[in-house]
């Protein structure tokens, strides 16, 4: 190996008031190592100059530009910028019929949708319009290349949003695909603070109808943060009270079933997203295979299968073909049932309606696959990259996820990574630390330091099989998409690195931690900034199921001109804290 990797984690020292000029000392000239892509598919890029995306060419974009493209190295120059205003709120909605008193995105659930075209800048304009609450906005999976500022992450990348101020975030998309945005001030967004992020690019199969976003979420009637206060001290996870798709559902109370209308004979894109808080989902239509084009923002070799299971965080786009009997069929839901994720009151009953045009508005009758939907929480195995990498084969760095609760801290959930659970310091985040100086990190802000420019890092996050109970996480990594070497449930890594999936193994953005076991992923050091990696569980993050990399870190600042502002941001949440918070947020809450 030519290089190692350096981490610091744990250490003591406290903050230095006293002035720095000095960078974190982990500075190497490292020099750039090759670790090209194989090109393992790049005899299937067409010829991309003339040739024009379209329902029979989807394969190409535009200006050479195609789904063979690399779009960890190359990306369209930006063409225009869309730009969106989004006033956040509270408001009373009734998703499945029953009242609740929502955080929403412009008085709508889900929020309005981002459309964007790959390479395209979006810029956003957030306006706090709560009156007690932090706000901000990630946007999950968006890489941020050079903007680490415009992550959204409170008390890492930024400080929270004060009540009655606004924020303007600017990125690019490099990458195209499905996705959505989400606040990361606390459990916000389990109380609808999110929406869809549609970036059109190429696919790697061939469509008609581009059918937009479908997220799914468990819900809670309940307000979350009341929820997140009581789950922080309880034995199990909460009860789930219904699921939502599209946005809505039926209950006790009334509510509908989503209803989506195909066009006979034509083939439809939908962007299948898991928006959720404690449930895997399990989907299916009635009558009509799934041909899987992408996963997270990664396109793949297409493959067709009766049913996905979706993580939270995950995206799959699928196309489905009308060409069944004019008719309506049921799409079916599944949670992961219970035990490995958390109970859904209402997992029996939901489903969505897929309606053909033509075909009279009655209740779906067609049951042939009724019976058919898996259970559990795992991730899918089929997904082979459509551009190919090669991952050298190396040896990974341990992490080790563990859980502490105990009586003597009125039943406190720790989710610890390495003996500490992540609390973030919301009124003094992380990038401006390092911006002031600050070189030693508080043993609860999980810092991990990824000092090298352009290499791979390789990590496992091992279950401590003594402390953890042996429930999956779905793990993400901001500011990057990482490949997954290996994912075994109810095991110990045991150093054998022969058994890493190192040729073409699965890229994305979320990948589950199975139950009692590892996972092991890796990711090129290629962008600087402050990025973490957590469980996308809310009720986990904000008991502290997180990390943060501070990668090369002394080119933060040079190549990221974004953190403009952040000192203002912060100076408006400190006022706002010390009025209405004085003694902080929810005690034991990671801010996350
Ligand atoms: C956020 O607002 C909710 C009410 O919508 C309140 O219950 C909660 O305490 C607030 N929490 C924080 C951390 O600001
Ligand atoms: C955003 O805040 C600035 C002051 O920080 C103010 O001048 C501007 O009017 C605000 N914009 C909106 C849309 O509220
Ligand atoms: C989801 O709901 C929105 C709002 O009702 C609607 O505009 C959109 O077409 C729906 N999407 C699908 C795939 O049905
Ligand atoms: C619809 O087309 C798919 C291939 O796209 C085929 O496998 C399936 O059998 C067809 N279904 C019907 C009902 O014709
Ligand atoms: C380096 C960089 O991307 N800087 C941009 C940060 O954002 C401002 C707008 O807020 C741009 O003007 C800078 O170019
Ligand atoms: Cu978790």
């Amino acid at each position: 190996m030519l290089y190692t990797v350096v981490k610091t984690v744990g250490v003591t020292a406290l903050l230095c008031t006293s002035v720095h000029s000095a960078v974190l000392p982990f500075s190497h000239a490292t020099p750039e190592v090759p670790w090209k892509r194989n090109g393992l598919f790049s005899g299937q890029e067409k010829r991309t100059d003339s040739c024009v995306n379209g329902p029979h060419t989807r394969n190409c974009w535009k200006n050479g530009f195609s789904v063979a493209t690399d779009m960890d190295e190359k990306w369209p120059s930006a063409l225009k910028t869309v730009k969106y205003d989004f006033d956040i709120t509270t408001m009373t909605l009734s998703p499945d019929g029953v009242a609740k008193e929502m955080i929403v995105v412009n008085g709508q659930y889900p929020g309005p949708t981002i459309v964007a075209d790959w390479g395209d800048i979006i810029e956003v304009n957030v306006k706090n319009g709560l009156a007690l609450n932090g706000t901000g906005v990630h946007w999950h999976g968006l890489r941020q290349l050079g903007t680490n500022g415009m992550d959204g992450v409170d008390g890492v990348t930024e400080c929270p949003i004060a009540p009655g101020e606004n924020r303007t975030y600017i990125f690019q998309a490099t990458q195209y695909g499905s996705s959505w945005y989400h606040s990361h001030y606390s459990v916000q967004y389990g109380d609808g603070m999110s929406g869809g992020i549609i970036i059109n690019g190429p696919a790697t199969a061939n469509y008609d109808i581009d059918l937009g976003i479908y997220p799914f979420t468990d819900w809670f009637h309940g307000p979350v943060f009341t929820l997140n206060a009581a789950v922080l001290h309880a034995k199990g996870p909460p009860t789930a009270d219904n699921l939502l798709v599209n946005g809505s559902m039926t209950s006790l109370s009334g509510g509908t079933y989503a209803t989506t209308t195909l066009t006979p004979g034509k083939r439809h894109l939908l962007r299948l997203v898991n928006t959720g808080i404690n449930n895997w989902v399990h989907v299916s239509l009635d009558g009509h295979p799934f041909k899987v084009i992408a996963a997270d923002f990664i396109p793949i070799v297409p493959f067709t299968t009766n049913s996905l299971a979706i993580a939270v965080g995950q995206r799959y786009d699928v196309i489905i073909d009308a060409n069944n009997t004019i008719e309506n069929y049921w799409l079916r839901v599944g949670t992961g049932g219970g035990k490995c994720d958390g109970p859904n009151a209402n997992a029996e009953n939901i489903r969505a309606v897929f309606h053909y045009d033509s075909a009279p508005p009655t209740t779906p009758t067609y049951t042939a696959s009724a019976a058919t939907l898996p259970t559990g929480c795992y991730d899918e195995t089929k997904i082979v990259p459509f551009v190919g990498t090669q991952v050298p084969q190396e040896l990974p760095e341990e992490m080790t996820l563990s859980f502490f609760q105990s009586e003597a801290t009125g039943n406190l959930v720790r989710w610890q990574v390495d003996g500490h659970a992540m609390m973030v310091d919301l009124e003094n985040p992380t990038v401006q630390q390092i911006q002031r100086g600050v070189t030693t990190f508080k043993e609860e802000e999980n810092v991990f330091v990824v000092g090298e420019k352009h290499q791979w890092q390789y990590w496992v996050i091992q279950q401590d099989s003594l402390t953890a109970p042996p429930i999956p996480h779905p793990i993400h990594l901001h500011g990057h998409d990482f490949y997954v070497l290996d994912q075994v449930a109810n095991a110990k890594w045991a150093g054998d690195i022969s058994r890493l999936s190192t040729n073409n193994p699965i890229r994305r953005d979320t990948a589950t931690l199975p139950g009692g076991g590892y996972l092991v992923l890796a990711f090129e050091s290629d962008n600087p900034g402050v990025w973490v990696m957590h469980c996308h569980i809310p009720f986990h993050l904000s008991a502290g199921l997180s990390v943060q990399f501070i990668e090369r870190a002394d080119e933060i600042f040079e190549h990221n001109g974004n953190f403009t502002g952040i000192g203002d941001t912060c100076h408006s949440w400190g006022s706002f804290m010390r009025q209405y918070y004085p003694n902080g947020i929810t005690p034991g809450d990671s801010g996350l």
